[in-house]
């Protein structure tokens, strides 16, 4: 039986995989880029996705550019010991050799910025691009999805104002 249940494993593993889009670029893997619907004014959303380095060098993400979002950062959030969540501007991302790295509510994310009342709807999808130190520029599609009551550890960023946050440059 064991065979039977190794390969039912790895079958339940394919589909799970085919679900999620990837993204490859030279040893650089992106999975699943996604971002939560926004509300209609919202000025701000997020970003997450899994990058993973399967070469023997660090990497680093620099910067995410989407045509129409004119500013797009990349942030780090922490809740210090007094439950106040920060959210802290990054100098890039370091993806360190043979690591993977992800980005989700409440750790890294992209922080889309200025949205101008252009607010990320359901089931669309936000072409952008990541560039990378070393492979480069790649092209991803985020995928618009619904918040659920699993993201509510996420900072909710609509609501959060900006002057909390410290630039660590
Ligand atoms: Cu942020």
């Amino acid at each position: 039986m064991k065979t039977f249940i190794q390969t039912a494993v790895a079958a339940l593993l394919l589909t799970g995989a085919a679900q999620a889009q990837d993204y490859t670029l030279g040893g650089i893997t992106v999975t699943h880029p996604m971002a939560f619907e926004t509300a209609k004014n919202a000025n701000v959303g997020g970003g997450y996705m899994t990058i993973e380095n399967t070469t023997d060098t660090a990497d680093k993400l620099l910067e995410v550019r989407v045509a129409d979002i004119p500013r797009i950062e990349l942030h780090l959030s922490e809740t210090d010991a007094n439950g106040i969540a920060r959210m802290t501007k990054q100098d890039g991302i370091e993806i360190p050799a043979g690591e993977t790295v992800l980005l989700q509510p409440g750790g890294l994310h992209v922080m889309f910025m200025e949205l101008g009342g252009n607010a990320f709807e359901l089931d669309e999808k936000i072409s952008a691009t990541l560039v990378f130190e070393n492979a480069g520029e790649m092209n991803v599609e985020f995928d618009v999805e619904a918040r659920s009551a699993g993201d509510h550890g996420g900072m909710d960023h609509s609501k959060m104002g900006h002057g909390t946050m410290k630039k660590s440059d």
